[in-house]
């Protein structure tokens, strides 16, 4: 076989057909390949028209069919089924060839993938890739780790196939080497819970206390759609809600069952933030929200339990309410992305990752869940100043958010008083007030410490390290 296939796809599932018929309609020359040969004869049958595709029944087939250095991209099954594919292939490779991780991976699983393969001089590659099956076909967002010099081979294939932002720029840029692609990809996956979430309370809210009907409410995101909030979730949200179902005739939304699934990004991403000791709690809400829902036995134990029903608003009153819970989904988001990119700075500081934020929100503009014009503005926030302590620290996003948290918390407090969950508005929001707050019970919490544990503390009015004697006179001594 003559190696003319400038890149080669394994896994040919829907998401690494999409990738690689995205390859075939942008001009490239793809090797394909997967474990049951059946889905590469069909993918070549059924799409062939699309490109130049080469088939590939075995591994070394595939492997003889690529250009050198080989570019070869693995769409398996995340986890032990991506190692299985390395073990099969790394033996036909050579130095200088790069294999590129397109699944889900976990971040330390790309970093020790990539360490084993330096060994044997082979770039390994992890990629974030987002935007579901259509994305993959179409244009996703596309966040490759790796080497430097396997980004020189592999950024201008990638620039072409990944989706455009409204500029005309290539949503994908080199994040930072090893496993920061796939860090990036799991930061992403958790924000686009917490947008979610958020998303979804404002929905509970306009149905529960401004007495909305879910035909209303896609009207009012489709209005929202078209302000500050402009995004795809919002513009998908309203979908879902003006769908009827065709067996009862009723709103799509009331007959879905009330429990949420997930495949684990999001728990990935706040496992890490408490390792890395950063605060994600709108998105860690967005993680147990969905872990409540689907406790059914636990919901139906529990339902009689005591507390108020929100009476809904009329005419007027419900518009004004409306209004306001715009600005608290508009002011609770700026904190997700606040707490997401401070996850995102704090990985790229624990492992050297050297991420450029700015880049970071560029490269979500387009093809990926949770692009959203709101992006352009952190890019922006982000190009300014590059060490920006966090988002809240810009001026923009702070007079933004400083001029929403009346209605903020007009709405949480509505949502108490009218015994509706709203975890993700209201950590949020705890969270802004923690930030601004002068002093924190922390002090408090650091006495207790001492106390029990002899942890010690520091004190305002000098430096060192200090222990109370707090079982006998209770004097202070240096620690
Ligand atoms: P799946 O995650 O369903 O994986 C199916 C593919 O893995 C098939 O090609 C299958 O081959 C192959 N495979 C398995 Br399973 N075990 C294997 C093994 N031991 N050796 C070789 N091949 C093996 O496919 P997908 O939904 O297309 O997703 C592919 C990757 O992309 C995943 O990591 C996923 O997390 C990620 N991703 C998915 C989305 C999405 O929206 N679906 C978005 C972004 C990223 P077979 O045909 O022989 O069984």
């Amino acid at each position: 076989m003559s190696s003319t296939a400038q890149i080669g796809v394994t896994g040919l599932a829907v998401m690494g057909s999409n990738l690689a018929r995205n390859f075939a309609r942008n001009g490239f020359t793809v090797a394909v390949h997967n474990r049951t040969a059946a889905k590469t004869r069909a993918l070549v049958e059924e799409f062939g028209h699309e490109g130049d595709f080469v088939a590939a029944e075995s591994a070394k087939e595939f492997v003889d069919a690529l250009e050198r250095p080989r570019r070869l991209i693995v769409m398996v099954k995340a986890g032990e089924p991506t190692d299985a594919v390395i073990r099969e292939f790394a033996p036909l490779l050579e130095p200088g060839d790069v294999v590129i991780d397109g699944g889900n991976a976990h971040f330390e699983d790309t970093r020790r993938r990539e360490r084993e393969l330096r060994e044997r001089g082979i770039h390994f590659v992890g990629v974030g890739i987002s935007g579901g099956e259509e994305g993959a076909l179409l244009g996703p967002s596309i966040m490759p780790g790796g080497s430097p010099e396997s980004y020189d081979a592999l950024g201008p294939m990638l620039e072409r196939i990944a989706a455009k932002a409204a500029d005309g720029t290539p949503c994908t840029s080199h994040v930072g080497p090893d496993g920061a692609g796939h860090f990036v990809k799991m930061v992403h996956n958790g924000i686009e819970y917490a947008d979610m979430q958020l998303i979804a309370e404002a929905y509970h809210l306009l149905r529960e206390v401004a007495g909305y009907s879910p035909a209303r409410i896609a009207e009012t995101f489709r209005e929202w759609n078209r302000g500050r909030l402009d995004s795809y979730l919002i513009e998908i949200t309203a979908e879902v809600l003006a769908h009827v179902d065709a067996a009862t005739g009723k709103p799509f939304v009331d007959v879905v069952a009330d429990a949420a699934e997930q495949k684990g990004t999001g728990r990935w991403t706040v496992q890490t933030a408490m390792d890395l000791g950063v605060p994600v709690s709108g998105i860690a809400e967005a993680v147990f929200a969905r872990a409540v829902s689907g406790h059914a036995g636990l919901r139906a134990a529990s339902r009689g339990l005591a507390g108020p029903s929100a009476q809904p608003l009329e005419g007027g009153a419900a518009d004004a309410f409306a209004a306001k819970v715009e600005q608290a989904l508009y002011a609770s988001k700026i904190v997700s992305y606040t707490q997401g990119f401070h996850q995102i700075r704090a990985g790229s500081e624990e492992y050297g990752w050297g991420i450029d934020l700015g880049a970071v929100a560029s490269l979500w503009r387009g093809g990926c869940i949770i692009r959203a014009a709101f992006l352009d503005r952190i890019r922006a926030a982000y190009d300014a100043r590059p060490d920006l302590p966090g988002l809240l620290a810009d001026a923009g996003f702070a007079q933004e958010i400083g001029a929403a948290q009346d209605d903020w918390r007009a709405v949480v407090a509505a949502a108490v008083a009218g015994g509706i969950p709203v975890p993700a508005f209201a950590a949020s929001l705890a969270y802004y007030d923690a930030l601004r707050a002068e002093r924190l019970p922390a002090a408090l919490t650091q006495g207790q410490r001492d106390f029990f544990g002899a942890h010690t503390y520091r004190r305002t009015d000098r430096e060192g390290s200090f222990h109370t004697l707090w079982s006998g006179d209770r004097t202070e001594t240096t620690a």
